[in-house]
């Protein structure tokens, strides 16, 4: 890992002063400059890309491009974003607020003002951008659209949980993500982190944004139903184990 204090001056003056970007990246040399170019110009304080490991160069681009650098060498989605929560951690003004954003340019920025303002008003603890099909470009695979519908049917029968997406463009408020305690190393993430929201009794917004596809590169999960189905079967864990760890802790509060 970089040192904390070492972020990079773009010459550009924050208009978002109390938050930070967390891009999880693996070999997205290809959009990962210009992702971290407008976060910089759309006034985001600091933004940490989290590499796992690209051999590609992204480290290289984005430092270059203002980014902080997390590295984590052990793969999975949300390890790097653990990475790059703990990389923020270390530093001796953390942000108010948190927005993790993919590196591979298919999150409509343009949308970033929308999504932080409920969470920087207080007047929501995580926002998460709910993708919809008006702005699709390009492949955008059906499967993984259809795995996160029926995702998300089990998670209101189990959990009681009503969400229109899972998407990975997100803010979160920084006393929030602490409470939740998030530890699922890869694609269990932004469910985890949806449910454990519901169960601490988070206020959750949805915010509408463009589905779109990758700018560059190649895809590292819905472009292969083999990931896919990998995905799907932790998001399916993800489910249970949430359920027995929310049981538990309501045993504990009634014993109280
Ligand atoms: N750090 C890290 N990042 C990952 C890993 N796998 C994927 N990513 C990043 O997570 C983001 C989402 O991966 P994508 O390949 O775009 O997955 P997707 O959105 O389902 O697929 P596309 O249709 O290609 O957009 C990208 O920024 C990837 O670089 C991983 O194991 N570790
Ligand atoms: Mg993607």
């Amino acid at each position: 890992m970089t040192a904390p204090d070492s972020v990079p001056d773009s010459g550009v003056s924050a208009t978002f002063p109390g938050v930070a970007a967390v891009i999880p990246a693996i070999n997205e040399a290809g959009s990962i400059g210009r992702v971290v170019r407008e976060l910089r110009e759309r006034g985001v304080a600091r933004v940490v890309v989290a590499d796992n490991g690209s051999s590609d160069g992204t480290p290289r681009v984005a430092a270059e491009a203002g980014a902080e650098i997390a590295t984590e060498l052990r793969m999975g989605y949300g390890r790097a974003c653990l990475a790059g929560i703990a990389l923020l951690e270390a530093s001796r003004d953390p942000p108010l607020v948190v927005v993790f954003v993919d590196g591979d340019g298919a999150d409509a920025l343009e949308e970033l003002p929308r999504l932080l303002e409920p969470a920087l008003r207080d007047e929501a603890d995580l926002v998460i951008g709910r993708r919809t099909d008006a702005g699709e470009v390009g492949n955008v695979r059906a499967h993984a659209r259809v795995g996160s519908r029926w995702v998300l049917r089990a998670a209101r029968l189990l959990h009681g949980m009503k969400a229109g997406d899972m998407g990975p463009f997100r803010a979160v408020r920084w006393e929030t993500f602490q409470a939740m305690r998030m530890d699922d190393p890869t694609w269990g993430w932004t469910l985890q982190m949806q449910l454990r929201a519901h169960h601490l009794g988070a206020r959750i917004v949805e915010v509408e944004v463009p589905r779109r596809a990758r700018t560059a590169g190649r895809s590292k999960v819905s472009g292969s139903l083999g990931i896919s189905l990998r995905a799907g079967a932790r998001m399916g864990w993800t489910l249970i184990r949430e359920r027995v760890l929310a049981l538990r802790e309501k045993g504990l509060h009634d014993r109280e």
